[in-house]
């Protein structure tokens, strides 16, 4: 997979996509990070990229030209179709499932504003989806495109060492993780759970899924109502239930 990514920081891009298993996947040649920096293509002899806002107000608007002069150049660069992203607050929320998605493409553009804005004609004419990981500003989207490629790099076949952690993910099924140990089995911040240790494979599955779900219902009980537990997975609930009130 291809992410080109539109941004006035291009090595801080890079620097976060050479790190740990998304790094790895870079270096075995399942991904490709390339930065696309528009003041490349500023025209004018100061190299601007933004200006004051029409109607006045606060704070600078990237200027349309130079962000498509960028984009032009990044798709020019490899023929196969892609899809053109932008990293905003006012876009979609990220979830896994989105993740997921994204990660089957095999190319991606991430476009990165910076100051307090990007002209809203290119955002209409040249940009496909605005996608928002979280109900927070940031001081320029190249953190948010950091988080998008970390998420989307470390699924690409092969990043992963082990292909039972991507199954057994947070989220793979829509429910948090549950807690995990090891050693020493005696501490003094306490003591790993017995079953852990009992070598009952059915047991540690179910205490696990248990688990998994009694923490999806304390702190994420809108999780919950949409995951579709099996019968058996309600009974373990219950039980969780049970047990917290003890
Ligand atoms: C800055 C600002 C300052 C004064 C008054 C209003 C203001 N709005 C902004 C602003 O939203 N700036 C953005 C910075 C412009 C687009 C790129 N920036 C950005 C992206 N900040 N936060 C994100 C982001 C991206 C994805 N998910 C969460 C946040």
């Amino acid at each position: 997979m291809r992410v080109d990514v539109i941004t006035l920081f291009p090595e801080f891009v890079d620097a976060a996509a050479r790190v740990g298993v998304v790094g790895r996947a870079q270096d075995r040649g399942l991904l490709d990070v390339h930065g696309w920096n528009p003041r490349d293509y500023a025209t004018d002899a100061y190299r601007r990229v933004d200006e004051r806002p029409f109607g006045g107000g606060p704070g600078m608007v990237m200027l349309i030209e130079p962000l498509r002069d960028a984009l032009r150049a990044a798709r020019a660069a490899d023929p196969r179709p892609v899809r053109t992203i932008f990293l905003s607050p006012q876009g979609t929320r990220l979830t896994q499932d989105k993740v997921r998605e994204l990660a089957k493409e095999d190319r991606l553009i991430l476009l990165c504003g910076r100051y307090e804005a990007v002209d809203e004609r290119l955002i209409e004419h040249e940009v496909d989806e605005e996608i928002s990981i979280g109900d927070y500003v940031l001081s320029g989207g190249e953190l948010a495109a950091a988080v998008l490629i970390d998420a989307i790099g470390r699924l690409q076949d092969g990043a992963l060492n082990d292909a039972a952690s991507a199954q057994q993910d947070s989220f793979s099924d829509g429910l948090l993780d549950c807690p995990h140990y090891t050693r020493p089995v005696t501490h003094e911040l306490g003591e790993v759970p017995a079953v852990l240790l009992s070598g009952d494979h059915a047991a540690i599955a179910k205490w696990r899924r248990k688990q998994a779900l009694g923490r999806t219902w304390q702190r994420r009980p809108e999780l919950l109502a949409r995951a579709m537990l099996k019968p058996e997975e309600n009974l373990f609930l219950l039980e969780f239930q049970k047990d917290t009130k003890k």
